[in-house]
This record gives structure tokens, C-alpha cells and sequence, in this order.
């Protein structure tokens, strides 16, 4: 049975210790959210299952309880917060991977969506999984306060839509062979890739006061960043294999990215110089944004 308290006792934890029971967590969350594989239409709710469930690092979900811990954010609001996001990264990811955008065979350590299954299906399994996400964030009386119910679905709606997650991604698509501009690049991750991560964070800290909502919101500003910039230089330094996912496609694909912009060495200080301001965000909450510190370094030390 899952605990639904922020006990005491997941603080005694360590920092993989605690990661891996909200992993464990999440992706129970998500099977019973998932429609069952065997319920009509099948094809489709058993490739949703096969392209949410079992798989990645769960970073996101693990910033929103992370912040959630935080800001004393009830643990269904956080377990649905968490699942909602999840839902929408996946989605990216079975779009993204279809041969009209990046054109991915490997996702998550096995075939992508549309290989296992076909690219009608893949375009349906990203509709529904976001559809999905919005469902189960606007179930009723999801939050003691209903403005912090619709503030969740507000920010979640604006991470990913033109202006967040999808404008960024197209942002991306017109500049493959184009040299961008630091500022540039850093405004197209802050949509594609930060924008999802600081609402994964931001939907964790609803219950948070302005202080720690301001707070958190810099930290995930430069947390989400420092994420793109070290899957840059993984792209780079990484295999297939470990990375579950093609290697060295940026390259390949002529795409602008931090090591190319700012060479190996200055884009691994960057990600130093996004990981001091995310740590130093959180500097007046000590002990309680324990958490969230680890979860910056696990960020930047991440080797997959
Ligand atoms: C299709 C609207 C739309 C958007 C796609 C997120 C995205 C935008 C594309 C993914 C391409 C990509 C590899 C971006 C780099 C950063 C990123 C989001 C990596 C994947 O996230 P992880 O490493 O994946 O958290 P796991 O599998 O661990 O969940």
C-alpha cells in the first residue's frame, strides 16, 4: 500500500533510496491510470501503456514530489501533478520520435512508439497521453482550493503548448543547420525542454507561499536548462546503449547545441554555473529543500 503522508521517515532516506520509492511510486500511479491494455480501442491503450509505463529516469516526477515535500503540497496532488507531467513528457517523446519530426528508432532502451507500432498509432498514443494528462488534473476536487487546481492546469496547458514545450520544439525543427546564438539556443531549451521541467516543479510547489514559489521557480529555470545542457554533452560523450536512446543525432542531424555553440569544456561549466544559481535558490530553506538540492546534482552528474 502506498504511503499518503510526507512521513518523517522518507527524509531518514538517502537520496537513491528516496528516488527509487518515488519512482516505484510514479509508475504505479501511471498503470492505474493508464487504460487497461485489453479495453477498447486495444492497439491504442496498449501503445500508450508501452510508451508511459516502464520506463526513463522519471526526473520530472521526481521534481514535483521533490518540491511537493517542499511546500507541504498534499501527496494525491503531488501523485497527480506527477502523473500529469509524466504523461505530457511522454507524449513529446512519441511525437518526437516519428519520422516527421526527429526521425528515432530507440526510445527508452527498446523501439520507438511508432516502430513498435505504426505512425497512425504513435500520432494517437501522444494526442491521448495528453489529453489524459489534462483529465486528471482537472478531475473534481482534485485541491482543497479549487484556484490552485486551476492554477496547475494553467501552468501545465502553458509549458506545453506554443508557447512552452511545442513552440520550442518547432523552434527547433527550423534551426537544424543554422548557427544560433547562445541566447538563442538557451530560448528554444527554455521552452522545448525547461519549460516542462519548472512545471514539474512549479505544480509540486502549489501549496508553496510566494517566497518559496518565487524560489522554486529559479531554481527550475536553471535546473531545467542545466538538464538540455548536460544532454548535449551526453549526446556527445555517451553511448547508444547507456543513453537508450541514439547517440551523437545531434551532430548527425546538424543540430545547434550548447557543446557546439560553446565547445565541451565551457558548456560543462555552464551547466556548473545553471547548477550554483539553482542551489543557491534554495539556500533560505536549509534542510526542507534537500531534495531538490540532490535532485540538481543527480541532474548534472547524470551519465545517462
Ligand atoms: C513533440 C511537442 C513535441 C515536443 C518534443 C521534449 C521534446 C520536445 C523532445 C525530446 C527530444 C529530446 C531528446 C530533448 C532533449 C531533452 C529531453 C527532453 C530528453 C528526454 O528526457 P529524459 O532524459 O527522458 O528525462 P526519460 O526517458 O528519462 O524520461
Amino acid at each position: 500500500m502506498m504511503n499518503n503522508s510526507h512521513s518523517s521517515a522518507t527524509t531518514l532516506l538517502d537520496f537513491s533510496a528516496w528516488a527509487t520509492e518515488k519512482q516505484a511510486r510514479i509508475e504505479s500511479v501511471l498503470n492505474s491510470t493508464l487504460p487497461a491494455a485489453n479495453a477498447t480501442p486495444q492497439k491504442l491503450h496498449s501503445a500508450m501503456r508501452y510508451s508511459a509505463l516502464e520506463g526513463g529516469k522519471r526526473v520530472r516526477a521526481l521534481l514535483c514530489y521533490a518540491a511537493s515535500e517542499l511546500c507541504s503540497t498534499e501527496v494525491k496532488v503531488a501523485d497527480t501533478a506527477a502523473c500529469a507531467v509524466e504523461l505530457i513528457h511522454a507524449y513529446s517523446l512519441v511525437h518526437d520520435d516519428m519520422p516527421c519530426m526527429d526521425d528515432d528508432d530507440l526510445r527508452r532502451g527498446k523501439p520507438s512508439c511508432h516502430k513498435q507500432f505504426d505512425d497512425a498509432t504513435a500520432l494517437l498514443v501522444g494526442d491521448a497521453l495528453q489529453s489524459l494528462a489534462f483529465e486528471v488534473l482537472s478531475q473534481s476536487n482534485l485541491c482543497a482550493e479549487t484556484h490552485h487546481q486551476i492554477s496547475m492546469l494553467n501552468i501545465l496547458a502553458k509549458a506545453s503548448g506554443s508557447t512552452g514545450m511545442a513552440g520550442g520544439q518547432a523552434i527547433d525543427l527550423a534551426s537544424v543547420g543554422k548557427m544560433l546564438s547562445q541566447s538563442d539556443l538557451e530560448q528554444m531549451h527554455q521552452l522545448k525542454t525547461g519549460a516542462l521541467i519548472q512545471a514539474a516543479v512549479l505544480l509540486g510547489g502549489i501549496n508553496g507561499d510566494k517566497e518559496k514559489s518565487a524560489a522554486i521557480s529559479t531554481y527550475a529555470k536553471n535546473i531545467g536548462l542545466a538538464f538540455q545542457v548536460i544532454d548535449d554533452i551526453l549526446d556527445v560523450e555517451a553511448d547508444s546503449s547507456t543513453l537508450g536512446k541514439t547517440a551523437g543525432k545531434d551532430a548527425d542531424s546538424n543540430k545547434p547545441t550548447y557543446v557546439s555553440i560553446l565547445g565541451l569544456a565551457d558548456a560543462k561549466q555552464h551547466a556548473q554555473y545553471l547548477y550554483n544559481n539553482a542551489i543557491e535558490a534554495l539556500i533560505p530553506f536549509g534542510e526542507s529543500a534537500l531534495r531538490l538540492r540532490e535532485l540538481a546534482g543527480f541532474i548534472t552528474q547524470r551519465r545517462f
